[in-house]
């Protein structure tokens, strides 16, 4: 039988990490200030999250196998997990400066917290510096190290893309509703989100189960990206809609001038006339225009159509998880837990 991980267990792997780190840190005479600070940021950044996309590397592994983990395969998954959680604090910290975002778990962002500023770029940097410090302490001899490194290096360059697409899509100055359509949406979520978030973990299970193949990771990819984009429209409806109590963070879709789901709900079902309202609306700095915006996808409905949607979208994904063929080393059971994790989420 398959065991689930819990937080607790899972978290009880960090400071054996980050005593490498910091032992890694300290070989070149890094001063004890530095060294502090090091530390803090790993802290900060990457505890402190529901650590979806970390567990679900031991659970993985452990589902694959059909049974419960040694001690020392679960060292090894959950440390592939906490290398995901890594690239994540990597990517958030630094899509927080990009997004001018306030909160991120309930506290300030980090590059809002005293003292630290852009310092925060580099702390960035630090945090997927990490993940390679890591990678070369304990699968330096797994026979696939290398395909490994090459999955983090390529799925951290597929975030970049959506990243690219996501920012300059909402550009700060100019409000173009011309610009946002479903098409560019989707290229933006799949690779912003559902690579690093959903492919990543179970890409890393099967390389360390060392029964990765191309038509397996193909297998995985086919439902995990729907399953990423379903959770990135998730994340843009909990954006406007989400309570910042819930989901940690204050939204800031609207005066980021964010191609967003919501926005493109709207596009397609406005009237002129309220389509002058979110032209003059939307992407403002300003509170006030923001709650013009908030009100219209009220008027709209949006908070039901999205309610339809996740229904409809939920079965077309439970029906891709039905008909995986299991020969290919596969189980239905790794997809429908993500699944049963992120369906009708609040936060
Ligand atoms: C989520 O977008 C996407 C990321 C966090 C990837 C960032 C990629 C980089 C290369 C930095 P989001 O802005 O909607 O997330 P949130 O709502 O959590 O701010
Ligand atoms: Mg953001
Ligand atoms: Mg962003
Ligand atoms: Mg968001």
């Amino acid at each position: 039988m398959a065991q689930k991980t819990t937080l607790k267990e899972f978290e009880s792997v960090f400071p054996k990490l980050e005593e490498i780190l910091v032992e890694h840190a300290k070989k070149y005479n890094l001063p004890s200030e530095q060294l502090d600070w090091y530390k803090l940021s790993l802290e900060t950044n990457t505890l402190g999250g529901k650590c979806n996309r970390g567990m679900s590397v031991p659970d993985s592994v452990s589902l694959l196998q059909g049974r419960a983990l040694t001690e020392d395969e679960y060292f090894h998954s959950a440390t592939l997990g906490w290398m995901t959680e890594l690239l994540q604090a990597f990517f958030l910290v630094s899509d927080d400066i990009m997004d001018s975002s306030i909160t991120r778990r309930g506290k300030p962002c980090w590059y809002r917290q005293e003292g630290v500023g852009m310092v925060a770029i580099n702390d960035a940097f630090m945090l997927e510096s990490a993940i390679y410090t890591l990678l070369k302490k304990l699968f330096r001899t797994h026979p696939r190290y290398v395909d490994l490194i090459e999955l983090f290096h390529e799925v951290t360059f597929q975030t970049e893309i959506g990243q690219l697409c996501d920012l300059l899509t909402a550009p700060e100055d100019v409000v173009n509703l011309d610009n946002f359509s479903m098409d560019k949406y989707r290229f933006i979520v799949i690779y912003k989100t559902a690579y690093y978030s959903f492919y990543l973990p179970v890409a890393l299970a099967l390389y360390q189960l060392d029964i990765a193949t191309p038509e397996n990771l193909k297998q995985a990819e086919d439902i995990l990206i729907p399953l990423g984009e379903y959770f990135q429209i998730q994340d843009d409806y909990l954006d406007n809609f989400g309570l910042p109590e819930h989901i940690g963070k204050i939204g800031t879709d609207i005066m980021d001038n964010k191609c967003s789901w919501l926005v493109n709900q709207a596009l397609a079902i406005v009237t002129p006339e309220q389509r002058e309202i979110l032209a003059e609306n939307y992407g403002r700095k300003n509170k006030d225009n923001e709650a013009v915006i908030k009100k219209l996808y009220n008027d709209l409905k949006l908070e039901q159509l999205y309610q339809e949607y996740e229904e409809k979208r939920v079965g077309e994904i439970r029906a891709l998880i039905a008909n995986i063929d299991e020969s290919q080393g596969l189980k239905k059971e790794v997809f429908e837990t993500f699944l049963s994790k992120i369906y009708k989420r609040s936060k």
